[in-house]
């Protein structure tokens, strides 16, 4: 059996060494209101003040003009009421610098019942709190929307660029509800998306972040957009992931720069038809399958006549949207697996897959009579010449448009608007 007073002073020892600053005071609440009796090591140095400047002192040295009068009206209420009290507030330190306190006191009755003493546990959480103003000023200043989630996928915070950015107007729709379900539950194309393959919530379950991906999140109003997205577990201290942030960004503007570019590598900024490098790699490509699968392939390559004088007569402004009303005119004609370019300046060419030279002298035939009888606004009559091609057994790209090309000049040659097919050509 330990004696009593050894109990004691292994208690009084404990007190003295807490981390946490304690202060004992008498249980006096009427005017001129209780008297502090111990305080301990933590607490001198918490506020400034040696344990003989505070015995015998009330505890309002440590309040100032920012000290919380509410919470002080609270604590007095409790404790008349024999209750116990917690809260925080500021007070001051010896010097006169304020701290952010975080305090409880209960009270300690003899064996009447009646209360002999206050005990008061305080902790000066100034630093935690800020730390928290720091991150709360971080997150709403931040242009990219933040959110954290549970170890569900449920929403814990929501910045406010993650609220403008999802079309909410505040976070109360969103907290604790299935962040996959709300923003993330199919993809681009409408395809339902399954939890089960959410990268996002896979970050929780293997620990592992996210970083850069490129995903499609939804509005509150179902309409979508493209973002990136980062991912980063929040790990408790044992080890396990609790949950996780999420970081993302719209990137709409940057898809659609990225589809500009890829058009402009690809297609003729005047007429909008693909260019030439581009036409040559669809071509390449054609060729390949053609001679695979044994089906046929034509080429139409068509330059309109006489075109300097055009240029001359009306001017190179005139010239440009005859090329732009040709291209419509010819493109209009055409099936959808055909392919046209703009072969060079006022060069165009046509590849048809599946047809043979028949039925391409047919088809370069139809259009060089609509453009031939089409009156063009700005210029008049305008005409163009031919050269037909079909694919031979074997061929290579560069022959197959060189004899095109040799077809389209004898037709030139011949007396322009008119069709030649480059079989026609042929010497025995
Ligand atoms: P033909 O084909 O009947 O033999 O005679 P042409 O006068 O059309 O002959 P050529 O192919 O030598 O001339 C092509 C002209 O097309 C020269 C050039 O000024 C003009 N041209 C080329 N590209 C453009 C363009 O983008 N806009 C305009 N307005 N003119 C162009
Ligand atoms: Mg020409
Ligand atoms: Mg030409």
């Amino acid at each position: 059996m330990v004696a009593n007073h050894e109990r004691l002073d292994v208690l009084r020892l404990a007190v003295d060494q807490a981390y946490n600053s304690v202060v004992i005071t008498t249980g006096e609440l009427d005017t001129p209101g209780p008297t502090i009796v111990y305080v301990n090591q933590a607490f001198t140095e918490m506020t400034g003040y040696t344990r003989e400047e505070v015995v015998g002192a009330t505890p309002r040295i440590l309040q100032g003009p920012k000290t919380d009068r509410t919470q002080l009206d609270r604590l007095r209420a409790r404790l008349e009421a024999g209750q116990s009290f917690q809260g925080s507030t500021v007070n001051y330190r010896k010097d006169g610098h304020p701290y952010l306190v975080e305090w409880n006191i209960t009270p300690v009755r003899d064996a009447a019942g009646s209360v002999d003493y206050y005990v008061s546990v305080q902790r000066d959480i100034t630093s935690r709190a800020e730390a928290e103003r720091f991150s709360q000023t971080l997150l709403n200043g931040l242009g990219e929307g933040v959110f954290g989630i549970d170890e569900g996928g449920r929403f814990t915070f929501v910045n406010p660029a993650a609220l403008a950015l999802l079309g909410f107007d505040g976070d109360a729709e969103l907290l604790g509800r299935n962040s996959h379900q709300l923003t993330h539950h199919s993809d681009a194309e409408g395809n339902p998306y399954p939890e089960e393959e959410c990268p996002i919530y896979r970050v929780m379950q293997t620990g592992e972040p996210l970083e850069a991906w490129q995903d499609w999140f939804w509005r509150r109003d179902g309409s979508g957009f493209p973002v990136e997205v980062y991912a980063t577990p929040l790990w408790r201290e044992m080890g396990t992931v609790f949950g996780g942030v999420v970081v993302f960004r719209d990137i709409s503007e940057q898809k659609r720069l990225e589809a500009e570019l890829e058009r402009q590598a690809s297609h003729d900024r005047l007429t909008g038809l693909y260019n030439r490098r581009f036409f040559d790699q669809l071509l390449a490509k054609e060729i390949s399958r053609a001679l695979r699968s044994g089906e046929a392939l034509s080429l139409i390559m068509f330059d309109i006549d006489h075109f300097k004088a055009i240029n001359d007569n009306y001017g190179h402004l005139i010239g440009d949207e005859i090329l732009q009303e040709l291209a419509r005119q010819v493109g209009g004609r055409l099936r959808s697996a055909d392919i046209l370019a703009r072969w060079g300046g006022e060069e165009f060419m046509a590849l048809l897959p599946d047809t043979g030279e028949a039925g391409a002298r047919e088809l370069a035939e139809t259009i060089r009579a609509q453009v031939a009888h089409q009156a063009f606004p700005s210029a008049g009559d305008v005409t163009i010449s031919l050269g037909v091609a079909e694919l031979e057994a074997g061929e290579a790209l560069e022959e197959l448009t060189r004899r095109a090309d040799e077809a389209l000049y004898a037709a030139k040659t011949q007396g322009r608007n008119r069709v030649k097919a480059a079989s026609s050509l042929d010497t025995p």
